[in-house]
């Protein structure tokens, strides 16, 4: 095992009800309508307000929307949380914005998030106020890309990939992005496939002749072992033992960083249930909704963003182990 911390253990869920499943609407952001220039206009203003940018990157169905939806919902509904996640409705988060308050609505009626349609992209933009006026407020842009657009990372399907994909990673080489690595605990892709995609993608970003170069180094990484709940070794095993097993490109990627650059944790939205809709289409319900797989990825987060611990104990609590 790394000194890297795992901040992903399982606990309680919430309430169990019988969900209503409506049409799905999508808010997605064409990418054929976002100009390179723009693209770039608008990464340059993230670095300007110091605005952190996290990536989930994963083959498709990995659950990189669900455990967007995930995160936001809890950022939203839980009320127990030290912090306040403060949405943005402003130039250039419009659609986004409307797409979380869909994932939010979604989880309230227990139902998923529509597939992500190739050619499309969500930006979100939240900013984590922590209630102890010591921690400093972090500024986020949540990214979620297609991943039938993200798999042409793959050395043999470079020549797909979309320009305006790779010009969103090139808008990322003068920032410190927090790639979240997102690979299902039981891929129908085969281990051998996930771990490819990963090194591609790593390798990628790492090559000096694609203008990636300080990319590479300069960003951090949270691994991912996403769907967890299936899981059924999940006591004896953890994610970091999982991606050494089964991700071996991954793990050796970035096992040799400095440990503030990443963390490795399970992930799990819930309990789900695969059903069909009023129109006879797939609909996935979540029949209960994770809790503390979202709070500890949110304090994973704010660790390798600030260095700074979010769920911090006081002198008191830390004697009385309370
Ligand atoms: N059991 C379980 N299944 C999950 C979980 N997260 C996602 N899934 C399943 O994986 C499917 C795909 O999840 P998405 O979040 O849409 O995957 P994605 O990575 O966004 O896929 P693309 O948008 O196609 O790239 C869901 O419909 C669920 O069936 C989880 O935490 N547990
Ligand atoms: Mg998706």
């Amino acid at each position: 095992m790394s000194s890297s911390e795992n901040f992903f253990r399982k606990g309680s869920d919430q309430q169990q009800t019988t969900p209503v499943v409506d049409e799905q609407e999508t808010f997605r952001i064409d990418l054929d309508t976002l100009g390179e220039n723009e693209i770039i206009n608008i990464f340059d203003e993230f670095i300007k307000e110091k605005r952190q940018i996290v990536i989930p990157i994963g083959f498709p169905a990995a659950g990189k929307s669900l455990f967007l939806s995930s995160l936001m919902y809890y950022a939203e509904r839980n009320s127990d949380k030290k912090w306040n996640g403060n949405s943005l409705s402003a130039y250039p988060f419009e659609q986004g914005n409307l797409s979380r308050d869909t994932m939010i609505k979604y989880f309230d009626d227990k139902a998923a998030y529509p597939v992500t349609a190739s050619g499309t992209l969500d930006l979100i933009g939240i900013n984590l106020k922590p209630s102890s006026n010591k921690l400093p407020e972090l500024k986020l842009a949540f990214v979620d890309l297609a991943g039938e657009d993200l798999r042409n990372f793959r050395a043999d399907k470079r020549n797909n990939l979309n320009p305006k994909i790779t010009a969103i990673f090139k808008a990322c080489r003068l920032t410190k992005p927090i790639f979240c690595l997102i690979t299902p605990y039981d891929s129908r892709l085969g281990h051998a496939e996930e771990n490819s995609l990963f090194a591609n993608f790593l390798s990628y970003i790492s090559e000096d002749k694609n203008g990636f170069n300080p990319l590479y180094q300069q960003a951090k990484y949270i691994a991912v072992v996403s769907q967890w709940d299936k899981n059924i070794n999940a006591k004896k095993e953890d994610a970091e033992s999982y991606i050494k097993s089964h991700r071996p490109a991954l793990h050796t990627e970035i096992e040799g960083r400095d440990k503030h650059q990443f963390a490795f944790g399970e992930y799990s939205v819930g309990v789900l249930e695969d059903t069909r809709d009023r129109n006879g289409q797939p609909v996935v319900l979540i029949r209960r909704i994770a809790n503390d797989y979202p709070h500890n990825f949110w304090c994973s987060l704010y660790k390798l963003a600030t260095n700074k611990s979010l769920d911090s104990k006081s002198w008191l609590a830390k004697l009385f182990g309370y």
